[in-house]
């Protein structure tokens, strides 16, 4: 039985949490991933404070194990997202896309357990000296907003830097990428992109079809004009951004044409004119299923490979 720090730290049974994944990461999806013993997020992303209260009592209706929230941290909502998590004394908090320092007086105040998302050994000690309980150390692998480093580089970095526990992310979506994670010094992963296709994620058909067609070299980096570098499947749309880019458009026109696009891709399932975030794993993911499956899958081959690898030393 595979079991971490990561387990004990957030009362559940397998140390795997699921990305907060702005538009697509509900109450169903979150409650889904704890239901099946890993840590669910509801992803605040940039929606009101009043979606993502609903979305937490609904959650808590759906399960009784923990879940957490995402906190978006450019998200123009994010104060009111903040004092909302505080009121329902949501038990583990995940931040995006910036730094949580100047909340973490608020987090503690409910004994929280604040696991930013980082992309640098610098931002990783920042956060270590303000205290909070881990970090995720996400390699531009990922899907959405990205930072340089892969995961392979980033991990056993930010391992050798900070004493608080790490979790991987980027590039994970089964039991190899799951060990692997484990051999960098990792004591978890986070997954995004193999629960986008999943069963109970409530994304348009489109937008998870689209996942399970990519191949290797399927997804690109579009906004590093703008400072927002952001991973999303080829396609129309990320070839009208690229050019724009190209051709020197301001930050302003760039951030205009990108607007609403995520929404118009995981809610409309267009996929065409629409931003599809997905991680360069996309490749791996062959078929939609449950996500108790998902989960079940993975840790019972890395046990598998771990018994494997143990005859190798006995031979
Ligand atoms: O946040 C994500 N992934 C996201 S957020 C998002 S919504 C969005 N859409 C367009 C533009 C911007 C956001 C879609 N996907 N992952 C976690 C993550 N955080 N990745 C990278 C970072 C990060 C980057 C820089 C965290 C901190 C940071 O610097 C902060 C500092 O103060 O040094």
């Amino acid at each position: 039985m595979i079991k971490t720090e990561i387990c004990e730290l957030l009362d559940i049974k397998y140390p795997i949490i699921q990305g907060g994944m702005a538009w697509v990461a509900d109450a169903e999806l979150a409650s889904a991933v704890s239901e099946a013993g890993g840590l669910g997020i509801i992803a605040a992303g940039n929606a009101p404070a009043d979606w993502v209260e609903r979305e937490i009592v609904k959650a808590k209706e759906m399960t009784k194990k923990p879940f957490g929230v995402n906190i978006m941290l450019l998200s123009p909502f994010v104060d009111d997202v903040v004092d909302v998590v505080v009121k329902h004394e949501v038990k583990v908090i995940t931040t995006g896309a910036g730094s949580p320092g100047k909340y973490m007086e608020k987090f503690k105040s409910i004994g929280a357990k604040v696991i930013p998302v980082v992309a640098s050994v610098a931002l990783a000690k920042r956060m270590e000296s303000a205290g909070v309980d881990a970090v995720i150390a996400e390699g531009m692998e990922s899907g959405g907003h990205i930072g340089e480093l892969t995961t392979m580089a980033l991990v056993p970095q930010v391992v050798d830097a900070v004493k608080i526990p790490v979790i991987a992310a980027g590039g994970i979506a089964d039991g190899r990428g799951f060990l692997a994670a484990l051999a960098l010094g990792a004591k978890g992963v986070q997954m995004g992109t193999r629960f986008v296709v999943s069963d109970e994620c409530t994304i348009s058909l489109a937008y998870k079809e689209a996942i399970v067609k990519a191949k290797d070299r399927d997804t690109v980096i579009t906004g590093r004009a703008t400072g927002h570098p952001v991973r999303i499947l080829k396609n129309k749309l990320a070839r009208e951004f690229l050019k724009m880019e190209s051709s020197g458009a301001t930050k302003e026109e760039l951030e205009k044409f990108g607007e609403g696009r995520l929404r118009l891709a995981a809610r409309e399932g267009d996929v065409v004119n629409g931003s599809v975030m997905a991680g360069q794993i996309s490749g791996l993911i062959r078929d939609i299923k449950p996500v108790k499956e998902i989960i079940e899958d993975i840790i019972s081959s890395a046990e598998a490979m771990l018994k494997e690898i143990n005859t190798f030393f006995e031979a």
